[in-house]
């Protein structure tokens, strides 16, 4: 079986919440990171950065990267469109790229640029007085990124449009990082009805449940 390692409230909630959409059987195994267990030899030789999500695929064989796991756990159900084909009678489909493009840029812009310097400014820089302006920088990036964000939404259902794609998966679990880093979302009308439509679908109460988040 699938063996999904996850620590709660993490990028990996995407991926948590993906399985649970498609419906595929998975074990999840809930980390903290304070616990040592991303940096077991057991653990790195799964996965070497010692980060989640780490996806066990078969005994021994795991993938990493968020968006590579997404794109994978999507492509087990073809036919619930999570994410568009990347060729299309014969051609690159446009609609694929789009996707990759939403997945690069939240990854890139707002998970690691925005939301991971500020998870992470205590421990890129060491001087407390600079952390502050550190922080200010990063948080003003961020405000640039979620306007960008809200204008795409505008009008749409979802991300890539009426379907529930992989996209909507890790941009929800993302943006939802707003709240614990005290971001007020609510100028970004889009993005805040986005987070609403999101949560009411069953399968991302299921693994918000599983991990403890509600
Ligand atoms: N580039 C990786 C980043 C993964 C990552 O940084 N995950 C964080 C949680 S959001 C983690 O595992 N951190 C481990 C730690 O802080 O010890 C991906 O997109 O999957």
């Amino acid at each position: 079986m699938l063996k999904l390692y996850t620590s709660p409230g993490a990028c990996a909630m995407a991926c948590d919440i993906l399985l649970e959409e498609t419906g595929v059987p998975f074990e999840r195994k809930l980390v903290e990171f304070d616990e040592g267990y991303l940096d077991s030899p057991a653990f790195r030789k799964l996965n070497p950065n010692g980060t989640v999500p780490t996806l066990e695929v078969e005994p021994g064989l795991a993938l990493t990267e968020g968006p590579a796991i997404l794109q994978w756990v999507a492509f087990q159900k073809p036919e619930k469109s999570y994410f568009p084909q990347p060729v299309v009678g014969g051609k690159p489909n446009n609609e694929y790229f789009r996707a990759v493009e939403w997945m690069n840029f939240i990854a890139t812009e707002l998970h690691s640029r925005a939301f991971g310097n500020l998870w992470g400014a205590d421990y890129y820089v060491a001087d407390k007085k600079s952390q502050e302006g550190f922080r200010n920088v990063v948080t003003h990036n961020l405000h640039e990124k979620l306007d960008i964000v809200n204008k795409r939404l505008e009008g749409k259902t979802y991300c890539m449009g009426n379907n529930f794609t992989a996209v909507d998966a890790y941009l929800f679990t993302i943006v939802g990082w707003a709240k614990p880093m005290n971001i007020d979302l609510t100028p970004y009308k889009n993005i805040t009805a986005f987070q609403n439509r999101v949560f009411e679908r069953p399968a991302v109460q299921r693994a918000m449940k599983a991990n403890g988040l509600i």
